[in-house]
């Protein structure tokens, strides 16, 4: 006689939200959000796919903006960073993380409806080619400008005050 394995029960377990952040296959890590001015925002985060396929963040969205991108840097002809838009979503292939951070693939947040304030924390819905989508929340590091140039600037401004 066939034992009754006991997958159902686990399956079960796996269906209870992990904090927010661990839901199908896809984990993430250490995600912030920097907001270099009023408008627009970029979200960094690392994507671990720990199942046995490869998978692909194909889009991101948030209640707080109006369009939301994937998007990367690439270097034109005269060595100057452009932001380009990736249609075709990031690679996460099994077992493997996809690295967002500044300077490379990021996630756009466009048209924001009200400005983000440091320390408060933003939902962003990923939604992948195979696993289930997840929301997380996300927390807004700093305002500084220049985020997007992958340099840790700390200008120092001069206020007159
Ligand atoms: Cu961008």
């Amino acid at each position: 006689m066939i034992k009754v394995p006991f997958f159902p029960m686990l399956f079960v377990f796996l269906l209870f939200p992990l904090t927010g952040v661990a839901a199908g296959n896809i984990t993430t890590e250490n995600s912030y959000v920097l907001s270099a001015n009023p408008k627009t925002a970029a979200a960094y985060m690392e994507l671990f796919n720990s199942s046995s396929r490869d998978d692909r963040l194909v889009s991101a969205e948030s209640p707080y903006a109006a369009r939301v991108e994937l998007h990367t840097h690439t270097e034109d002809a005269n060595g100057v960073m452009r932001m380009q838009r990736l249609d075709d979503g990031i690679d996460i292939p099994k077992n493997e993380s996809a690295n967002l951070m500044p300077g490379g693939n990021h996630i756009m947040l466009m048209g924001l409806n009200r400005e983000l304030q440091p320390e408060e924390e933003i939902p962003i819905t990923l939604t992948f080619e195979k696993s289930a989508a997840i929301t997380l929340m996300v927390s807004v590091k700093t305002t500084l400008s220049g985020e997007e140039t992958g340099h840790d600037h700390s200008h120092a401004h001069s206020d007159s005050h």
